[in-house]
């Protein structure tokens, strides 16, 4: 194919226009469509067991660049356009980047698909299709405020399929019509599908921020990525939307199982569902019911689903775990309700520990529980997470079903987190290893071997550099504000939450503050870098990101301070603008509480773009450190061990914030929440409420590991002046990072879970 003659015949097509004489816009469009049916008209990978994935977010990023890759084609678009004196980056601009997900369940989600097409597997997403995304996060006066993100454009990487299916909700029908979106491999010529459910008839955007009638269930099925769910309506709707997505889903599966010509008694031969958290849950009770509608007996349905579905857990967090109440399910799919009783029935009859009940007193549904029963694997997504599962959180499970459990330990596509997003340390990395990491990311330890080379330590620590003033140019350019390239980029990029704990970063800010203010000049100018949404309801999160955006304000307009010590918020942090900082990034916060994070997975996209983790042994953090080896890493805080007896009633043990604020250190930072200086700013109700949660209750314990946080961060701080030593650092967590390939995980999830 000659890529010019083929943009050009659209751009005629399109515009009646020579691709020179396209804006970047018309560009875009061009090279969207002549992309999308490049990898539409590929065939799906052989096979006769296919892989469904199931989950409510898909957290995509924008796809040009990625699918140029997967196409093999990136770099003759690239001269294409050079040829023009035209810019392929500037083009990539013009793209919207969808909204359909939150975090890193969502990210991950996206990896997966990008890594199951590669390695040549036949595996398809199955999810919605949210029109106005999760919200754009916008600031005013310091606080988050939420809009819709309407991101769907006219031309877009949406397929349609002409598929339709009839969802039965209690007292109406609705269809799901279906919209795909195309998964090229890279490395071969075939590609997977994401499919995404929509209505037919969706609701225009909300006039009024993200307020919307939840009742009017039909419109605004697929508006929203998580409704609020402070009332009623709103919990309803998120079960109405589950349900349509797995019904939807469960159809497509069946249908197409019948038009590969196997029968319903074989599904389990030739179908494996992951079911990405419990969102997607109800997936097995309505299998259960379309399989016995399609003839079989309960215990044969049973059977057949039972040995089709595997089941993830991506946190132990309590409000996390999903709990319906059964009257819920009456009101949005009565059909299941029977279903779910009788297998309750059966795990009571089989095991008297009510417990492990799937039904509770309260008949509140607890989905996590009929996913182990009725699926054959349960896995967890780091080593300590699913230890942890194990020893605890699902013990009694564990004790029940110990083959079922197992660990897949999270990973990244180097594909977009290094080769796209860094193409500078991309190119060095080649210079000095080859380009064989690429399909083998292992062989990024064959870095090592340059520990000692002064040259490319220097080029390394130039690769870094240059990131930093681009990043630098991109969000002068975005946002206006403009940093320091010389001074250290420390990154703290995920939800808000307070088991993330970036409060805790905040404290830190506030000992730098007063040290400068006292004449205390660090040995390095620091720049404090955050990106984080919160919940539209949660409120302590909000007060969280209003103490961050008071923090920049006050600094930003104190000249003593300023040179010294910078904070930036950035506003609506995306998956694009990940992809800007990442490469950028010199520290790399992971700091929560330990056995909060299941796993995390920025920890592994800013180890690979050579950051050194700043962090507490949780999640994934604790494999990073163990192939860093200590002194790639400052790793600090109390142990997972200690932090779950702390929050035992029993010995007296339990964890009382006080008696860590009323120390000499810990006092003044907290207390700086009701400082003149920053009340003068900010909300004094919002800033009160905050301090008082902190010394009074502090549930996800910032201040149990504030003091030696501080102390390890003003630790890097200073050997961040060693450039030397620094760039050893850098270069062993990049040759340590191919571990954290998500070709391994998948790789690993289809020799002992999907067996494709
Ligand atoms: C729960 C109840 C009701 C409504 C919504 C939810 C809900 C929504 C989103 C619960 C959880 C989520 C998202 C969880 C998430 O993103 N977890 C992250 O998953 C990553 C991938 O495994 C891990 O790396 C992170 O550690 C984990 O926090």
């Amino acid at each position: 194919m000659d890529l010019k003659e083929y943009l050009g015949q659209i751009t005629q097509e399109r515009f009646t226009l020579a691709p020179e004489q396209c804006d970047d816009r018309q560009l875009y469009v061009a090279l969207l469509a002549l992309t999308r049916r490049l990898a539409e008209e590929r065939p799906a990978p052989e096979g006769d067991r296919k892989l469904y994935y199931f989950s409510a977010e898909f957290l995509m990023g924008k796809l040009l660049d990625n699918n140029l890759l997967a196409l093999g084609i990136r770099e003759q678009a690239r001269e294409v356009l050079a040829g023009m004196g035209r810019d392929l980056n500037a083009v990539e601009e013009r793209e919207p980047e969808p909204s359909l997900g939150n975090g890193g369940l969502g990210r991950l989600a996206a990896c997966f698909l990008d890594s199951i097409a590669a390695l040549g597997l036949r595996g398809d997403g199955v999810g919605l299709n949210y029109h106005y995304g999760l919200f754009r996060q916008k600031f005013v006066d310091c606080k988050q405020h939420e809009v819709p993100d309407p991101w769907m454009e006219a031309e877009s990487w949406l397929i349609p399929t002409g598929k339709t299916f009839t969802v039965p909700f209690g007292g109406f029908d609705l269809t799901a019509k279906l919209w795909d979106v195309a998964i090229p491999g890279a490395y071969n010529d075939r590609a997977n599908r994401l499919h995404l459910f929509d209505v037919e008839e969706p609701a225009g955007a909300p006039e009024n921020g993200i307020d919307f009638d939840k009742t009017d269930i039909v419109h605004h099925m697929t508006s929203f990525l998580y409704p609020d769910d402070g009332d009623e309506a709103g919990r309803l709707l998120r079960v109405y939307q589950q349900y349509f997505m797995v019904s939807a889903g469960a159809q497509l599966i069946l249908q197409e199982l019948e038009e590969r010509g196997y029968g319903f008694r074989e599904l389990a031969d030739h179908v494996a569902i992951q079911i990405n958290d419990t969102h997607p849950s109800m997936v097995i009770p309505e299998l259960i019911r379309l399989l016995t509608v399609r003839g079989l007996t309960m215990d044969e349905a049973i059977e057949q689903v039972r040995r089709t579905c595997a089941y993830t857990n991506h946190t132990i967090l309590a409000e996390a775990l999903e709990k319906w109440p059964l009257t819920f399910i009456e009101r949005v799919a009565p059909q299941l309700v029977l279903i779910i009783r009788e297998l309750d029935r059966r795990v009571r009859e089989a095991c008297p520990d009510p417990t492990v009940a799937i039904l509770d007193g309260q008949n509140l549904v607890h989905m996590a529980h009929m996913d182990i029963h009725y699926g054959y694997s349960v896995n967890g997504v780091a080593a300590l997470h699913t230890e942890i599962l194990k020893k605890s959180e699902l013990k009694a499970f564990y004790d029940l079903y110990p083959d079922k459990f197992n660990n897949k330990t999270n990973g990244i596509t180097l594909r977009r987190w290094l080769e796209a997003c860094n193409p500078e340390l991309t190119a060095l990395i080649d210079e000095c290893i080859g380009s064989d990491w690429r399909q083998n990311p292992g062989k990024l330890v064959g870095l090592l071997d340059f520990i000692d080379n002064d040259r490319v330590l220097e080029h390394l620590l130039a690769v870094k550099h240059s990131a930093k003033e681009r990043f630098c140019r991109e969000l002068k350019d975005a946002q206006g504000v403009a940093l320091d390239p010389d001074s250290i980029f420390d990154v703290q990029i995920k939800r808000l939450h307070e088991y993330k704990r970036q409060q805790m970063n905040a404290l830190y800010v506030i000992h730098k503050y007063l040290d400068i203010r006292a004449g205390r000049i660090p040995s390095h100018p620091l720049t404090v870098i955050f990106g984080a949404k919160a919940a539209p309801a949660y409120v302590m999160a909000k007060h969280i990101i209003h103490l961050i955006l008071c923090l920049q304000a006050l600094i930003e307009n104190d000249p003593a301070v300023r040179p010294w010590l910078r904070v930036m918020m950035l506003e609506n942090y995306n998956v694009t603008w990940a992809e800007r900082l990442i490469p950028a990034a010199d520290i790399s916060e992971q700091i929560s509480l330990a056995s909060k994070e299941a796993s995390g997975t920025g920890n592994m996209k800013l180890m690979a773009n050579g950051a050194v983790t700043l962090g507490t042994m949780d999640g994934a953090n604790v494999e990073i450190a163990e192939l860093v080896g200590p002194d790639n890493i400052y790793a600090f805080g109390t142990d997972s061990d200690r932090v779950i007896r702390l929050y035992d009633d029993r010995g007296g043990q339990r964890y009382r914030a006080r008696d860590y604020y009323h120390t000499l250190r810990v006092e003044p930072l907290v207390d700086f929440l009701l400082s003149p200086e920053l009340l003068d700013i900010g909300d004094p109700k919002s800033l009160a409420a905050l301090w008082r949660d902190m010394k009074g209750k502090d549930w996800f314990m910032a201040l149990l590991d504030v003091e030696e946080y501080i102390a390890v961060k003003d630790l890097a701080v200073r050997q961040y002046s060693d450039r030397k030593s620094w760039a050893r650092k850098m270069l062993v967590n990049i040759a340590k990072s191919g571990y954290f390939s998500s070709d391994r995980t998948i790789r690993q999830y289809n020799e002992d879970i999907w067996r494709l």
